[in-house]
């Protein structure tokens, strides 16, 4: 069913352009859907396009970068240099920020991103996708580290693509969540899904098991009440899903409810999470809250972090708020020492957290 013809250049124009810099952040959002184009196309073409297989580099993350990773990159840094909007950029593949140099044009925003997310699912033909994250740029002169570390709520707009059997960009600049299919004929955006809202409540949990004996007790304790299902206190069954690719978690988790977590642990204790703060866990905190989910690391909104880092790694604890605040809830019971049983006085008697 198609929710009439609206493109992502027509929303824009008529719900953002008329704000402050809303033309030029109108047209920063066209030119980051150009880049996915770019990349859904490379993505499809498989190993018939040279975008599977590893290469033999290793990025600052220290992960081997695939032909994929470093094509994505290229098309994001190309795309922000050439169109003038923005005075500088920073990506999970690049050791540092990368100011833009004349002879190109400086714009008003700053650009961070993960130019493809979920690497090691692309051989395995997984859904991956890209993540996004807009930043006010300084007034004048060439922008510094200093500059990109804003925390979250700074940002202007975020937004993610999955690259899956339709290829999707889900954005937000603040006033609600909003998702587009293209449309690969006419190579248009279409708005399929406007003012997406995360259920309040879920039956289904994202986590890497294979973590577990690292977790802390709060985490601990959240799984296994979900494992218990309808014997144990949640006195109802729980469903998992892990894809290893956060975007197609979070647009699960758009879609129809859900918890994703990857918090703390003890498996690399100079890692307070995998997950990056500016690129993956910022966008995604930013894309979550406007679609009325939550995105903590267990122990604070993510989006009030002040980064420290340019590749800053957080916990991760999003989605349906009844969930979150649940988890956030046994991290606070555990920090303060108390053992109160699950059902504490701030549970109602479904169980469900009351602040
Ligand atoms: P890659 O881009 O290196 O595959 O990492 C993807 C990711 O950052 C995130 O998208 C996944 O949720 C998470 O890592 C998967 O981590 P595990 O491989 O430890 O499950």
């Amino acid at each position: 069913m198609h929710l009439g013809r609206t493109t992502l250049s027509k929303f824009l124009i008529e719900n953002i352009s008329g704000t402050q810099d809303g033309a030029a952040l109108a047209a920063l959002l066209v030119d980051v859907a150009a880049a996915v184009k770019a990349i859904s196309a490379l993505s499809a073409k498989g190993a018939l396009g040279g975008a599977t297989g590893t290469l033999d580099t290793i990025n600052v993350q220290g992960e081997t970068q695939k032909p994929l990773d470093v094509l994505s990159n290229t098309a994001f840094v190309n795309t922000f240099q050439l169109g003038g909007l923005v005075a500088g950029v920073a990506s999970e593949e690049m050791d540092d920020p990368f100011p833009i140099q004349p002879p190109h044009t400086r714009g008003p925003f700053l650009a961070i991103f993960d130019p493809l997310d979920g690497s090691s699912n692309i051989d395995s033909n997984v859904s991956v996708g890209s993540i996004f994250s807009i930043l006010r740029a300084p007034e004048t002169g060439e922008p510094v580290l200093q500059d990109y570390l804003q925390p979250g709520v700074k940002q202007v707009a975020a937004g993610y693509s999955v690259y899956g059997p339709a290829t999707l960009m889900v954005i937000t600049v603040g006033n609600g969540t909003h998702g587009f299919t293209l449309d690969r004929e006419v190579g248009n955006f279409i708005l399929t899904h406007p003012n997406m809202q995360i259920p309040a409540d879920t039956n289904e949990f994202a986590i890497n098991t294979s973590n577990e004996r690292f977790w802390e007790p709060p985490v601990t304790r959240y799984i296994g009440e979900c494992k218990a299902g309808k014997t144990g206190p949640r006195e109802r069954d729980f469903n998992m899903r892990w894809i290893a690719s956060m975007v197609a978690e979070v647009h699960r988790i758009m879609m129809r409810g859900g918890i994703f977590m990857y918090p703390r642990d003890t498996k690399d204790v100079s890692k307070p999470g995998r997950l990056r703060l500016m690129y993956e866990a910022n966008p995604m905190g930013f894309i979550v809250e406007q679609a009325g989910g939550r995105a903590s690391t267990g122990r604070e909104r993510i989006l009030d972090i002040q980064p420290d880092l340019i590749h800053q790694r957080v916990p991760v604890i999003l989605g349906s708020r009844n969930e979150v605040d649940r988890v956030v809830h046994y991290h606070a019971q555990y920090d303060a020492g108390s053992d109160q049983p699950y059902e504490s006085p701030l549970f109602n008697e479904r169980g469900l957290y009351r602040p």
